[in-house]
């Protein structure tokens, strides 16, 4: 791309699938903006998207291809994949090899993948990531439509006067749909419901927070289908005309009584019944749902007693109604078109069906379709574990990390015969147990399309040359593929394969499928160079696209009725027990995308949080004697972690949460799916992730550590440490059991041993066992280290912007002290990461008169760039005002 030349793409990270513009600057960087014209967003970004350009470093890129840890060459890595699973599949059978692939790749790397396995292999073990995230929602479509069908479209939040958010954080895991429902509700009075156990920045803007028990759902929505039922709620038009099963389900729903209901979801039953008048006296509304949801034991269950909510009112694929199965990978929605989990086939069709079967195998001309479905995830990696399959290729994913039973899953992993892995980077636990490494071409850097929540298909553009000899998946794919002398994967451009996947979504189709993109079959090159988003069905009758679906019925059953899925109560899988009394919830992190890969490389994403955490409510914390700052050890029947203390009443009692993205390289301490056992969902498989019994307990630290180094720290040998990357450097907070006296013996390879005369070391100790060390460079600071036997209180925002800068006489005496002078305040905690506003500066504009999120922008233009940081701001005010009143 020439300097000032402009790419249109999509952002790599959630599945709202904001449109993007790359610009080539002047000096070689990239400078990234909204798409203006892009239908997810109109131009908006969250704080990380507006960082995308922040992630172009090659400091972890894995370059070339790799065998055994030595650097290789592609003719070589292919020969050795190509054999190793030819060989395999020759001497055990198709089924002792697997694929394991991943919502982040593109839908034409997925399809080639899927192609292999279940086409010419002639096994469907291939899964994906998906199943740890959507697999609930797919099962659930498909029980209530006979397709995996969303139904709804974004605009829907906007037109709907109420929206209910069921186990979604959606101010900080879907920012830019949450901004578009913040100016709706602004606009037109919205109201607002959230459903989860604990408080987050979501419920910022609720009317109403349900903080139900985990794992209640269906309890709480049986409980809403009774009351429509007794209010007068139900379109008995739509019900009889269009639905099959209301009375039975309606029947189970009616078991439980209103004071049932409040005794297994822990609410008032006052509360319970707004919300219920609430969702029965509104025509207009949108049921928002997502990892709450869905990663439960009883993910499917809670699918549909949602959608049978949504049925019996008929508010279905109609402006402003519907329910919403939220997405969470850039094409996690793309996966499912192209059938990458293991019990689908490609284009949304099912193994159920022979004449699906036979579809399939004509189109692709596939000499050994796979007869039945694959392995899930958790069985998939027991048979690793057990020996049965003994080759793997894990692509775009890191399950050494994001399984449950993280550990156990790397074990099987590491005595697997023959692992490769295709990643960006070689840092991940995953790629660090994998026989053969295979650079794979990252964002900015591939080409193909993807499918966000509203069933949008958008290109993904490339704008920069793959860093080293990197390679599009899809390509890696394929020379597999004609390696192991298969034909039909001769591709030489994602246009090739887009249009084969529209084709074979279009083949003998007739309108019997939902997935057709037969009006894109014949696209030509320039065509899908140009595309613009549209979303699926796009067929003759639908050009442009389809924004609704089933408004009129006509679900993809035998019948074309949707089905009400009559669905019972039943706790969670897991139970607590006097040894492992409280529930473990994980999730994410406004600033963070999953195991760091990307977001871990930008200093302005690491300074909203920069180390794990375990939110504890007060009460637990005072049972179980840990105070805020504390290193606590979260032990489950599996294992355990350090994390720090965040005590909250934010979070409900008898549970804590811990956030999923500290893993190895930043903080491996900390690996929350070490604790996570592999219950599933037994109608979807997908993994009980928010559901954990655990014990919390102080962990005994002899002393705790902050520093800002100018190089990488080697903190491999501390119990406790977590890394971050800061503008010159990097941050690290560290802790030790080792008893000291003063300066930890394990942190003095950090300060160089001032040979040259330029380097100045300068310490202080406050006789107490705490103290501080720094060294200059030239004058500039290069390393700062405090130290304490209790959590180390310094103004750490502030030593991390002196890192690098001159250091007068003055200036060392406040640094050693860790506090800025009177005439250089501390930010505080950075809140707004855009423009690096700290809470400090909020809450002293706010004293200042600043008495909302705008004025609070006017003043320090905090919140006015990407806007993901003003439900925090709004609770800072919140909080302001509350200690004002005292
Ligand atoms: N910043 C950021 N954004 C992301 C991602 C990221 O890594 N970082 N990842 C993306 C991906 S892949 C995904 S899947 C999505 C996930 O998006 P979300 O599902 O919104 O995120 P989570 O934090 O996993 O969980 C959502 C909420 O479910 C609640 N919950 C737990 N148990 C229950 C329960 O039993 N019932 C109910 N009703 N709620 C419960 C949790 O307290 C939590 O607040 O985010 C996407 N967006
Ligand atoms: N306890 C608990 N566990 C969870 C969850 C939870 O809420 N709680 N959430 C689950 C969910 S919903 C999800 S989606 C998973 C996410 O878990 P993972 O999929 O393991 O997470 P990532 O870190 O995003 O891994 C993606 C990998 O792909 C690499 N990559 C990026 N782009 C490309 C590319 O173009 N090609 C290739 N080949 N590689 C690429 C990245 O470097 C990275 O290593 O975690 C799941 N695990
Ligand atoms: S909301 Fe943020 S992370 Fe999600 S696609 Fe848009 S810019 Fe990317
Ligand atoms: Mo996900």
């Amino acid at each position: 791309m020439l300097a000032g030349a402009t790419v249109k793409t999509t952002c790599p990270y959630c599945g709202v699938g904001c449109g993007v513009i790359a610009r080539q600057n002047d000096d070689g960087g990239v400078e990234i903006s909204g798409d203006p014209d892009h239908p997810a967003n109109f131009g908006r970004l969250c704080s990380k998207g507006s960082a995308l350009g922040d992630t172009f470093s090659l400091d972890d890129r894995l370059l070339t291809p790799r065998i055994h840890g030595q650097m290789s060459d592609w003719n070589e890595a292919f020969d050795r994949v190509a054999r190793g699973f030819s060989e395999t599949v020759r001497a055990h059978g198709p089924d002792s090899v697997a694929l394991y692939v991943s919502g982040q790749l593109l839908t034409e790397d997925y399809y080639v993948a899927n192609k292999l396995m279940k086409g010419f292999i002639g096994s469907a073990n291939i899964d994906t990531n998906s199943r740890l995230c959507m697999a609930s929602s797919v099962a659930g479509h498909k029980r209530a439509f006979g397709s995996d069908t969303v139904p709804g479209a974004y605009k829907d939040l906007e037109e709907a006067d109420l929206v209910v958010l069921v186990g979604s954080n959606f101010a900080w895991c879907h920012p830019v749909l949450f901004q578009r429902l913040a100016a709706a509700k602004q606009d037109r009075g919205t109201r607002v419901i959230v459903i989860d156990p604990r408080e987050t920045a979501t419920t910022e803007l609720a009317d109403m927070h349900l903080p139900l028990d985990p794992g209640s759902d269906v309890a709480l929505f049986n409980g809403l289908l009774g009351y429509l039922a007794e209010t007068g709620a139900i379109d008995h038009a739509f019900v009889s005309n269009h639905t099959e099963g209301f009375d039975i389900a309606l029947e189970s729903a009616k078991a439980m009584s209103l004071s049932g209901v409040a005794e297994a979801t822990s609410l008032d039953p006052i509360r319970l019944t707004q919300f219920y008048r609430a969702f029965s006296e509104t025509k207009k509304v949108v049921t928002v749902y997502s990892q709450g949801v869905n990663q439960s034991s009883v993910g499917t269950d809670k699918v549909n007693a949602i959608i049978n909510c949504h049925l019996a009112t008929g508010r279905i694929g109609r402006e402003g109604m519907g329910p919403f199965s939220i997405t969470g990978q850039p094409n996690a929605m793309g996966g499912r078109e192209v059938g990458g989990l293991a019990n689908q086939l490609a284009a949304h069709m099912s193994f159920e069906d022979p004449d699906h079967r036979d579809i399939v195998a004509r189109f692709w001309e596939a000499p050994n379709l796979a007869a039945a479905p694959g392995l899930k995830a958790v069985d998939l990696f027991d048979r690793v574990e057990s020996g049965q399959i003994k080759a793997l290729w894990v692509m775009a994913t890191n399950p050494a990390a994001s399984m449950p039973d993280a550990d156990r899953v790397s074990a099987a992993i590491k005595a697997c015969p023959f692992v490769v892995v295709s990643d960006v980077t070689d840092t991940t636990k995953t790629a660090s147990l994998a026989h053969v490494l295979l650079p794979a071409m990252g964002w900015g850097e591939k080409d193909g399309t993807v499918t966000n929540s509203e069933r949008r298909i958008s290109r993904q553009r490339s704008f920069v040359a793959g860093a080293g000899s990197s390679k599009p998946d899809w390509w890696i794919i394929s020379q597999v593929a004609l390696r192991m002398g298969f034909t039909g994967f001769s591709y030489e451009k994602p246009a090739e394969i887009f249009r084969e996947h529209a084709a074979l979504s279009a083949f003998e189709n007739d309108g019997t499928r939902d997935f057709d993109l037969s009006g894109l079959k014949s696209l030509s090159d320039i065509g899908y160079e140009e595309l613009t988003p549209v979303q699926w069905p796009v067929s003759e009758k639908a050009e442009q696209g389809t924004q609704r679906l089933f408004d009129q019925g006509g679900f993809f059953t035998k019948t074309k009725k949707a089905n009400f899925v009559s669905v019972v109560h039943k706790p969670p899988a897991s139970n607590t027990s006097t040894q492992y009394p409280l529930v473990l919830n994980s999730g994410r992190i406004r600033d963070q995308w999953h195991t760091m890969t990307r977001t871990g490389q930008s200093a302005r994403l690491s300074s909203h949080i920069a180390e794990p955490f375990v939110e504890v409510h007060p009460d637990d914390a005072l049972s179980f004697g840990i105070a805020v700052g504390d290193v606590v050890r979260v032990a489950s029947a599996r294992g355990s972690i350090l994390a720090k203390a965040s005590v909250t009443a934010r979070q409900s009692r008898g549970t804590v949460f811990v956030p999923i993205h500290w893993t190895a390289p930043y903080a491996p301490c900390a690996e929350v799916d070490a604790l996570v056992g592999s219950n599933t969902d037994p109608i979807s498989g997908q993994p009980e992730l928010k559901y954990t019994p655990v014990r919390i307990e102080r962990a005994v630290m002899r002393w705790h550590a902050f520093l800002v180094s100018d190089c990488k720290p080697d903190l491999a040998s501390f119990p406790y440490w977590a890394l971050a990357r800061t503008k010159s450097g990097w941050r690290a907070e560290v802790a030790g059991d080792d008893p000291i006296s003063s300066f930890p013996e394990g942190l003095k390879g950090l300060l160089s041993n001032g040979q040259s005369a330029e380097v100045e070391t300068f310490f202080y100790e406050d006789g107490l066992g705490g103290g501080s060390r720094m060294q200059c460079n030239a004058g500039k600071l290069t390393h700062a280290v405090f130290w304490s036997p209790k959590p180390v209180e310094v103004a750490r925002a502030w030593l991390v912007d002196q890192l690098g800068r001159e250091q007068d006489l003055k200036s060392r005496y406040a640094l050693l002290a860790g506090r800025a002078g009177a005439d250089q305040p501390d930010k505080g905690a950075i809140v707004c990461s855009c423009f690096e506003v700290g809470a400090n500066q909020i809450t002293r504009a706010m004293r200042d008169g600043a008495d909302s999120i705008d004025a609070v922008g006017v003043a320090l233009n905090a919140g006015t760039n990407c806007g993901s940081c003003r439900s925090e701001i709004g609770r800072l005010l919140v909080v302001t005002e509350m200690k004002e009143a005292v």
